[in-house]
């Protein structure tokens, strides 16, 4: 499938997906997000597929936010009545059951530090730079940054980030625990590509069973959270792979898994 906005490469097992408006520092514009959505569709549904890097073309920005331009010339109604880039703001998170990561090489900003905090995590180049500014448009956070930075960085860090619009440094990201690791800028794709390779290596329904636990740490009590990561485990030990598994660590030799 060929996109206007984005392009998609499968590299083995890894599908990497770059933002591909690099004049306009990758705004998410509709379009992007038409094509982001079937991208991701489409590595969701590709069985080939255990891993997907996210990313930004040129070497500025992951993405400067929605693209300013557009949403300057919509009207209340139009956000409302196109229900502007709903599908991002919780569906296609909760689709991809496959893990993915974003590889963020610089401004993450307004929506696309949102978007790069919908990945299951964040590899940042010690040039990216982090903020919600959308106060200083005089809006805020919509696509779930009030959220999901709070929930990451604490509400002393967040509110100052909101209310400020400053932007936050990889160092400091790093930190606060809102990025996995920072890399230096040139090494960022190698690294995420081979951090995605050795997801992708290991039994493919283990790394959706794992997320889907950690992920529930967000949405449930502590019991709740611990009741479920059981019942996942005990449907794990029925699985083909745990079999092999167990056997190839026996058997001191690589497990050959089914994903089943
Ligand atoms: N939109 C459109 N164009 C952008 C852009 C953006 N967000 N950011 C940068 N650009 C464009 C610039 O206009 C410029 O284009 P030309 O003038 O060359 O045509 C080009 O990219 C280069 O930018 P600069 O010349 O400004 O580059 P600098 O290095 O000087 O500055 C910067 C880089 C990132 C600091 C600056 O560009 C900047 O402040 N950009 C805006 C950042 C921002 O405010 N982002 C938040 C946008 S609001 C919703 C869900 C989500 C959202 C909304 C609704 N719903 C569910 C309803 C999200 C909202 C947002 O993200």
């Amino acid at each position: 499938m060929s996109y206007e906005t984005i392009t998609v490469e499968q590299r083995d097992a890894v599908t990497l997906i770059t933002l591909n408006r690099p004049k306009a520092l990758n705004a998410l514009n509709s379009k992007v997000l038409e094509e982001l959505t079937e991208a991701f569709a489409a590595y969701q549904a590709d069985s080939s597929q255990l891993c997907a890097v996210l990313t930004g073309s040129g070497d500025k920005a992951f993405a400067a936010g929605a693209d300013i331009k557009e949403m300057s010339e919509k009207a209340a109604a139009d956000f409302y009545l196109e229900d502007f880039f709903s599908p991002w703001t919780s569906e296609i998170v909760k689709k991809t059951r496959k893990p993915w990561i974003a590889a963020v090489n610089g401004f993450a900003l307004g929506g696309g530090c949102e978007l790069a905090m919908m990945a299951d995590f964040i590899i940042a180049s010690e040039n990216a730079k982090f903020g919600q500014p959308e106060i200083k448009l005089g809006v805020a956070p919509g696509m779930g940054g009030s959220q999901r930075l709070t929930k990451a960085i604490g509400k002393s860090k967040a509110m100052e980030m909101c209310l400020t619009g400053r932007m936050m440094g990889a160092e400091e990201a790093e930190r606060s625990n809102l990025v996995a690791r920072v890399v230096p800028h040139d090494e960022l794709l190698d690294d995420a590509m081979k951090t995605a390779a050795q997801i992708a290596a290991m039994p493919p329904m283990a790394a959706i069973a794992n997320k889907e636990m950690v992920n529930a740490a967000f949405e449930t009590s502590l019991d709740q959270g611990l009741v479920i990561e059981r019942r996942i485990f005990q449907i794990l030990t029925a699985s083909e792979d745990k079999k092999e598994g167990m056997a190839a660590f026996v058997e001191k030799r690589e497990g050959k898994w089914k994903g089943r």
